[in-house]
């Protein structure tokens, strides 16, 4: 059994920005915060993203309070520990409660590590197969309906085969309707983001003759009962998001019927390895899966490609190409979109993807760099780059 001791970690906190704003019914954003935890030991470098962005819109985290949880709570229950397995580490942090984009950062860098230190793809170390991932590709609210679908048009051309929409109050229904008659044919489904409640869900139940492959997290983001009530009305699937934090919810979730697909997100649900857990407990419910993204850099869009290729992820992820977000991705060979709407799965050791060091740096507004002996070198933090 291979283990490895992590000799030093690095946490930074970095902003990077977006191709094009960003809408959702939450807010809109046009830069992207997030962190990368670095782990490194028995000379091989493992790497992770948290998820968390600037502001507290799709959960409560954010980046800074992720880093005060990794730094105050977690890298020292880590720094100098030797692990043979992510389980070690899920004991290493069983005393913090919530924060499961910070325990996710830092389990994808070991998962990364031990799969360098064992000579395997982070895919054969998740159990995944297949050399390609089908994925689509999540539009922000527009400023206009022709607006949404022109951009809806030029995704399709770029070969996206499945089209998520943002919609929120007032730019549902319409929206929806819009997209589908302009393409009758393709696979469309729409995200909320928990913008509605069961009395205003009469705009979602408007929407359930679109053939819509799912709606996405229509009620609150800690909500499961309700959607059980919103599903009994829909014949549309009702996909969770925000709702599922654990094996836990999504058994809730199938013993009420709140649901009938669920995206897995690690970030959400605290890491990898739980989110094959719930994997496998939606495979042996009838419950197809599907890969979310939060607007990850490559680092975080590799492990999502990785996990993505397990046997129940049966609809298309919103795992977009590196160009969906960024002009140039920290990572190389960034992500492509192949002709038939899939990505390629990595195949080198760990996320199968070399860290562009030089690009991260400038990408970087803080860093801190701990080491056992305790010796920490802190750079002066940097100014969130005026937007
Ligand atoms: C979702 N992701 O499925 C999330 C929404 C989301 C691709 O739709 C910064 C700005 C961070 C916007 C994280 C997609 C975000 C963000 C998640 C949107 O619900
Ligand atoms: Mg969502």
């Amino acid at each position: 059994m291979t283990s490895v001791r992590i000799e030093q970690i690095e946490l930074r906190h970095i902003s990077m920005p977006l191709v094009a704003p960003f809408e959702t019914s939450f807010g809109s954003e046009s830069e992207r915060e997030g962190l990368i935890v670095t782990l490194r030991g028995d000379g091989l470098t493992g790497w992770g993203e948290v998820v968390a962005s600037h502001a507290p819109g799709y959960s409560p985290e954010t980046a800074q309070t992720e880093w005060h949880i990794l730094h105050d709570f977690i890298i020292p229950e880590v720094l100098g520990k030797e692990f043979a397995d992510v389980e070690g580490l899920e004991a290493a942090y069983r005393s913090v409660r919530g924060h499961p984009m910070a325990k996710a950062g830092i389990q994808a860098a070991l998962y990364d590590l031990l799969a360098k230190a064992q000579g395997v793809s982070l895919q054969k170390m998740l159990g995944g197969s297949g050399e390609t991932v089908k994925v689509g590709v999540s539009v922000g609210i527009q400023p206009g309906t022709e607006a949404l679908v022109e951009r809806v048009r030029a995704y399709l051309a770029e070969g996206y085969r499945r089209i998520k929409i943002k919609i929120k109050p007032g730019r549902d229904v319409a929206d929806a309707e819009a997209v589908r008659k302009a393409f009758p044919d393709i696979l469309l489904q729409v995200d909320a983001n928990s913008a509605y409640t069961l009395a205003d869900a009469g705009a979602i139940e408007a929407m359930d003759d679109l053939n819509l492959l799912l709606i996405e997290q229509p009620l609150a983001e800690d909500d499961i009962f309700d959607h059980a009530k919103l599903q009994s009305r829909l014949k549309t699937a009702i996909c969770l998001d925000e709702s599922i934090h654990s094996a836990r919810h999504a058994r809730w979730a199938q013993e009420l019927g709140a649901c009938r697909i669920i995206n897995i997100k690690p970030g959400r649900v605290g890491g990898l390895r739980e989110a094959a857990r719930i994997h496998d407990f939606c495979a042996e419910h009838g419950i197809p899966v599907w890969c979310g993204g939060m607007l990850e850099t490559g680092i975080g869009r590799a492990a999502n490609v990785a996990l993505a290729s397990l046997p129940n992820f049966k609809l298309p992820g919103d795992i977009s190409a590196s160009d969906r977000y960024w002009k140039e991705d920290i990572v190389e060979p960034a992500f492509a979109l192949n002709q038939d709407g899939t990505l390629t799965v990595p195949t080198g050791p760990g996320i199968g993807v070399t860290v562009r060091e030089a690009l991260l740096e400038q990408a970087t507004i803080r860093k801190e760099i701990y080491r056992p002996t305790g010796a920490r070198v802190v750079t002066f933090p940097g100014l969130r780059k005026s937007p």
